[in-house]
């Protein structure tokens, strides 16, 4: 495992990709690498792409991958996708459409899908974006689909967080799911070939303009990624709002918030999984569901009750 990391750092793509499977499989070694490497991050700038199945996030990011080579900088995309148990490589789709890039040593196209809970698809995201950091990768792209958690999960992650939307057609705006207005620092109305376009970025300019004052006011900006159009307006956007969180001092209070939420949830996960070893080692607790089933017992001092049986110091 030293070795690999070794490897990892020296800029060796196969150690890279093996320890990206590391996290995506929940290996039980990934807790000798994470560690190791956890003081060569903090150099990658991390941007989320959001928003719907099918939205254009995928081609987005591939004309966005033109840009950061243009600019000479490096990058590692992460594709998570929820609904699928895919694990080691790239869904297939988005191999097939970032394929031109797969020969360019400054990127890496890896999608993860769930092995189980979106937790852990999560945590392993997380980790992802440390190893292509620790990799020496200037930029780490985060795609993630906008059902359930995840979503509002990008935003502990990203720097800046870009949500893509396509034109409303018929209905209006308003329709947004709660929540996605607050997180996105830029927001992309893709498919802008669309009808439909120009009176979705009304409207979203008008939600945004109610928002009230800030230091960053998001800008909507009409995309059309399958042809590259408005693709360099946005790359633009996203290097303005990076010098803004830099220049305020935000990126630092931002990093600083993720390292404390972190730090907790390191903390949350060991007590859990030592929580829940002691109790699958000793305790009846399918016996303790049929109690609770039946009324003779309720889950609030099950609870208890559980922590006992396993010495769990109570508070008195
Ligand atoms: N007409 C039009 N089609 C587009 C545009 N951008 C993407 N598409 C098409 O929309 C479909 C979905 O594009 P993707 O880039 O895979 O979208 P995605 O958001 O990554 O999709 P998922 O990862 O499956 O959620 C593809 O068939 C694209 O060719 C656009 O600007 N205009
Ligand atoms: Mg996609």
């Amino acid at each position: 495992m030293r070795q690999l990391v070794q490897e990892l750092l020296q800029g060796n793509r196969r150690a890279l990709a093996r320890l990206i499977s590391l996290v995506e499989n929940d290996d039980k070694r990934k807790a000798e690498v994470l560690p190791e490497l956890y003081r060569h991050t903090g150099k990658a700038y991390v941007i989320g792409i959001t928003g719907s199945p099918g939205s254009g996030k995928s081609s987005l990011v591939d004309r966005l991958l033109e840009s950061v080579r243009r600019d000479e900088l490096t990058a590692g995309v992460i594709a998570v996708d929820p609904s699928s148990p895919f694990t080691g490589g790239a869904i297939l789709g988005d191999r097939i459409r970032m394929q031109e890039h797969a020969l360019d040593p400054g990127v890496f196209i890896r999608s993860m899908g769930t092995r189980g809970n979106l937790g852990g698809l999560s945590r392993a995201t997380r980790e992802a974006i440390q190893i292509f950091d620790a990799f020496g990768m200037d930029l780490v792209m985060v795609e993630t689909v906008g059902v359930g958690q995840s979503e509002v999960d990008i935003v502990k992650y990203a720097d800046t967080t870009v949500v893509v939307l396509t034109p409303a057609g018929g209905d209006s705006v308003q329709t947004i799911k709660a929540g996605i207005m607050e997180i996105g620092d830029i927001f992309v109305v893709n498919k802008a070939d669309y009808p439909g376009t120009e009176r979705t970025v009304a409207e979203l300019n008008a939600m945004l303009d109610m928002k009230g004052a800030e230091d960053w006011r998001a800008p909507v900006l009409p995309t059309v990624a399958v042809r590259g159009e408005g693709v360099d307006r946005l790359w633009e956007a996203v290097l303005r709002h990076r010098e803004l969180l830099e220049s305020s001092g935000r990126l630092q209070a931002v990093r600083r918030e993720r390292a404390r939420q972190e730090l907790a949830d390191q903390l949350e996960h060991l007590v859990k999984s030592w929580i829940w070893e002691k109790i699958r080692a000793r305790v009846p607790y399918e016996e303790m569901v049929e109690k609770i089933m039946a009324r003779s017992m309720d889950p609030y001092s099950g609870a208890y009750r559980l922590l006992e049986e396993i010495d769990f110091p109570l508070p008195q």
